[in-house]
């Protein structure tokens, strides 16, 4: 792997340029989670607070799993929201920053990468990062801290990977025919999620699903998912607007699947 320095303030776009994102933006050589830091100093930093780290010892996946990454292999980046607890675009959240990741590999690579429900960005079927949406009451809990992670492999080759991803991740190194550029493409991510986040007094839910439905290749594909325990086979019909899934049963009627509880096979 081609490791490069470490990322810095200078790859990322201006402050001025940003709405919303890039107050203070942090850079940790090494922690535990950049999600796990931003919940804990929830309180601390302000709204659009950023983090990036070259390694994460306890990088975390949704339901309890973990992202692997090797040190300065990948664009770890999280997000840090300051909301009124009733956000109605909550849930939609995964799928805003998933479409914010596809869209900055797109512009920094001209690679077509897609998202799949429910956190997933993939290119040519495989998955090259993962959002984690995770969020906290803030004192008085009127008001919460919502934190996005995003996870983008860019440098790996199928080697650095553990034996129990390598046959469904993939990398912008293995995936790209030309060298990839890593500062590139934390700086679109960012320009990216600023964007969506911005757009307007609140994320417009319509577009949201419109424009991830356009990247999704999810709709008519058979699925199957993993709900308490329970393993559900089906053909995807819809994403709804709150992200959910909704799924005709093989077993007969319909069912709507929420991400943040739900296990999808790959
Ligand atoms: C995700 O979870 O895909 C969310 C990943 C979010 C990572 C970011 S990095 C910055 C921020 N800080 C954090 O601590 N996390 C966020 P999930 O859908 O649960 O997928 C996790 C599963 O993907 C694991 O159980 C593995 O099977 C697989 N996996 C782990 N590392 C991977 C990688 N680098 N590439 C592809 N698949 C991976």
């Amino acid at each position: 792997m081609n490791v490069h320095r470490p990322l810095s303030r200078e790859d990322l776009p201006p402050t001025e340029s940003l709405r919303r994102l890039g107050r203070e933006i942090l850079f940790f050589s090494e922690i535990d989670s950049t999600n796990a830091f931003l919940l804990r100093q929830a309180g601390v930093w302000p709204d659009g607070t950023l983090a990036f780290a070259e390694l994460q010892t306890l990088g975390r996946g949704r339901l309890g799993r973990r992202w692997l990454a090797p040190r300065g292999s990948s664009v770890l980046c999280s997000a840090l929201l300051i909301e009124d607890v009733d956000v109605e675009w909550l849930t939609l959240l995964p799928m805003l920053a998933g479409l914010a990741a596809a869209e900055a590999v797109e512009q920094a690579t001209g690679l077509a990468a897609g998202v799949r429900w429910p956190n997933d960005i993939v290119l040519a079927g495989r998955k090259l990062g993962g959002v984690l949406i995770e969020s906290v009451a803030l004192g008085s809990a009127a008001r919460r801290a919502i934190v996005i992670g995003v996870g983008l492999n860019v440098l790996q080759q199928a080697g650095h990977f553990a034996p129990e991803i390598v046959s469904h991740a993939t990398s912008l190194e293995i995936a790209s025919p030309s060298p990839v550029d890593r500062p590139a493409i934390a700086r679109a991510l960012v320009e990216r999620l600023d964007a969506w986040l911005s757009s307007a007094a609140a994320p417009d839910a319509a577009q949201i699903r419109r424009a991830w439905l356009a990247r999704s290749q999810d709709l008519g594909t058979r699925s199957r998912l993993v709900h308490d325990g329970r393993v559900f086979a089906g053909t995807i019909v819809d994403l709804d607007e709150h992200g959910d899934l909704v799924v005709q049963l093989d077993q007969g009627g319909m069912r709507c699947f929420r991400g943040a509880v739900t296990a999808r096979e790959w």
